[in-house]
This record gives structure tokens, C-alpha cells and sequence, in this order.
């Protein structure tokens, strides 16, 4: 269904106002050129202080609590892989009490962190609840396709080809061999008010996404593309590269569906082909022409079907009909005399 969803309390972040405050502080110990710890940096500062977290075990809870230590700046609360969403439902529940009776005066934002694995399945069911039910709170899935933490193993999010420890690619197998899972399309048919993909290598697109969400009334969710050099086998210095990659093959398009209304908020004029963003990741190096060409195919196939949604979704208003022009005006028959 579509809907008119009010964005007017979203403040926009421009390059030259860029907050600078990051809620997780340097010294966590994410591999180096860890593209989720980046992204949660990203949102984090977009967020601002006056947040609330609720993170599902993973690598970002592994890297930025090791005990006595925290990197976090804001009330953190580490919980289990399957109920980060259960958990800010609950914290938003406590939120509203507060307010009603008048001991919070300022309504802090409340964000889930989960990984793919947290995401597309253990932590799923709570997630599909919570965004029903309503709570006003923002999920942000932070992709690197695959369960990192304990040991690159595959999970629904893990896309077609890609060698991890429980789906090896070898003679007679080419690795993943089932399509990855369309979260944020699963999250738009919640038809909650907002829903949006981003990459770290768009910076100022994801802040700015990470602000909106928080404007509006309800739950929203963001999908973020999170690069792992050491899941996927490349050079840390190259995790923003093979992101920007990601968009310019439209492997991973950015878009945002406000209100049930499809938008691409990155139009790529010229794609580069799917080959440039496989062969520099090891996870895809065994793949053969023919299984590039078929992943090529998809990555078209899932574009088109997006552009689709897009042209469905934005209906062009119907053109005003042109006044019909006013017939002459019948000559009047000479009276007989
Ligand atoms: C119920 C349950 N099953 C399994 C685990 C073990 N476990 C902890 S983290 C993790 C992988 C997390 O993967 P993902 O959510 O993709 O996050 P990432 O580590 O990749 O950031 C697993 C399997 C657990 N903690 N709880
Ligand atoms: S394994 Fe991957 S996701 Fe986990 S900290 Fe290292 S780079 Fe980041």
C-alpha cells in the first residue's frame, strides 16, 4: 500500500556539516579495513549521542566489548543472535512509559545492529514482529554475507558462487548454490514507512538515510553493504573500492522505499561488468565464464525487476484532458417566411 509518510523532521547532512562525533571510539579490534565497523561508525554519528543500541552477538559485539573494555560511547546492550529487534521493541516500550509519565524528556533513538546471519535467519522472526507491531526503531543489517564471527560460514545472505567454509567450492561443487535473500524487499512488504539500502563508500547517502529513518514514525530498516576483507579474501585497503564496485556492476543497488514508494537514490549511466567486481574477491576466483556470465544475468534480471518496482510504485499523474473546444455554435435556419 502507499502512503504519504512525513520526513519533514529530517535534518540533512551535507558534506560540509558533517558530524564528526563517532559513538564508537578507535581501538575496537575489527580486522583492518572492516567495512561493518565503518558503517556502524557511519550511522552512529549520524544517529548522534542521544542513542540507544541493542546488538546482536557477532563480530561488531566481539571487536568493540572485549571485557573490562567497551568502544562504545552511547548505552550499548549486548544480546543474543536472534533478539536484537525483541530487545529494542522492548526498549521502546520502556521509552514511551517514560515519557508518558514524564522522566525522559528527550526521546532517544533506539537502533538494532544485527549481522546477515542475526538478520536473514536466527534473529528474522523477531524482526518481522517487531517491525509489525510498530515500534518506533530503526534495524540496520550489516551485511558481509556471511556468519564472519565464527568462522565464514554461509547464510541466506550469502550470494550465488561464493566459496565459504559450509558451502566450499571444489570439483563438484561452484560454492553457495542458492540465490541470496532479499531482505530489504522482505522488509518493504512489511510496509513499514521506511526502508533503504547503503555502502559505506556513500557516505553522505547513508548518513543521510540513517536520518530519515530515525524521522520517521514506525520501524525502518537499513540494509548496508558491509565488505569483509578477511570472509572474502582480499586486501583490506580495498574494502571501499570492491563497495563502490558493488554499485557501479549494480550488484548491490542503493535505493529507498518511502512509504511503500520505490526510489534508486544512485542511478549508474554506465555499469561495469559483473566480472571486474568477482575476480578481486578470492571467495569468487574458482567461478567460470559461464557461471560470471549467469551471475551477470541475475544481477540484470534483479535490476530490472527493481526499475520495475520503481515505475510501478511512482505512478506519472494523469495528464489533465484537454477542454473539449466548443463546437460552433449551429447556424440558426433562416426562418421561413
Ligand atoms: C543461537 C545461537 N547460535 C549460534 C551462535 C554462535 N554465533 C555467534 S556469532 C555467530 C555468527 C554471526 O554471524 P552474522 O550475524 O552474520 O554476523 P557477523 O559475525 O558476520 O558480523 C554465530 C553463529 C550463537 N551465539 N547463538
Ligand atoms: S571478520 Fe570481517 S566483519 Fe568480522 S571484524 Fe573482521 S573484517 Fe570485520
Amino acid at each position: 500500500m502507499l502512503r504519504d509518510i512525513d520526513l519533514s523532521g529530517f535534518e540533512k547532512i551535507t558534506a560540509k556539516d558533517l558530524p564528526t562525533e563517532c559513538m564508537v571510539s578507535s581501538g575496537h579490534r575489527a580486522c583492518q579495513g572492516c567495512g561493518e565497523v565503518l558503517a556502524m561508525g557511519m550511522v552512529t554519528k549520524a544517529a548522534g549521542p542521544n542513542t540507544i543500541v541493542a546488538n546482536a552477538t557477532g563480530c561488531m559485539e566481539i571487536i568493540s566489548s572485549p571485557f573490562p573494555e567497551t568502544a562504545w560511547k552511547i548505552p550499548w546492550i549486548h544480546v543474543a543472535f536472534e533478539n536484537a529487534a525483541a530487545v529494542a521493541s522492548g526498549v521502546e516500550a520502556a521509552v514511551k512509559a517514560l515519557m508518558r509519565r514524564g522522566a525522559l524528556k528527550d526521546r532517544p533513538h533506539i537502533i538494532a545492529f544485527g549481522g546477515d546471519g542475526s538478520t536473514a535467519d536466527i534473529g528474522f522472526g523477531a524482526l518481522s514482529g517487531a517491525f509489525e507491531r510498530g515500534h518506533k526503531f530503526l534495524y540496520v543489517c550489516l551485511d558481509n554475507e556471511a556468519y564472519m564471527n565464527t568462522g565464514i560460514q554461509r547464510s541466506s545472505s550469502t550470494p550465488y558462487g561464493a566459496s565459504t567454509t559450509t558451502s566450499p567450492a571444489g570439483k563438484k561443487s561452484i560454492g553457495q548454490h542458492t540465490q541470496k535473500k532479499n531482505l530489504p524487499l522482505i522488509a518493504a512488504a512489511h510496509g513499514i514507512p521506511y526502508v533503504a539500502t547503503a555502502s559505506p563508500a556513500f557516505y553522505l547517502d547513508l548518513m543521510n538515510k540513517v536520518r530519515k529513518a530515525l524521522s520517521v514514525d514506525g520501524p525502518s530498516y537499513i540494509h548496508i553493504y558491509a565488505p569483509c576483507p578477511t570472509g572474502w579474501g582480499m586486501p583490506g585497503s580495498k574494502s571501499i573500492e570492491i563497495a563502490k564496485l558493488a554499485v557501479q556492476t549494480n550488484v548491490f543497488p542503493l535505493y529507498e522505499v518511502v512509504g511503500g514508494r520505490f526510489a534508486l537514490t544512485k542511478k549508474v549511466a554506465k555499469p561495469q561488468p559483473v566480472t571486474d567486481y568477482l575476480k578481486a574477491q578470492r571467495r569468487f576466483r574458482h567461478l567460470s565464464d559461464k557461471e560470471a556470465a549467469f551471475i551477470q544475468q541475475t544481477v540484470d534480471g534483479n535490476l530490472d525487476y527493481l526499475q520495475r518496482l520503481v515505475a510501478a510504485t511512482n505512478p506519472e499523474p494523469a495528464k489533465a484532458k484537454k477542454p473539449k473546444a466548443k463546437a460552433a455554435p449551429a447556424k440558426k435556419a433562416a426562418k421561413k417566411k
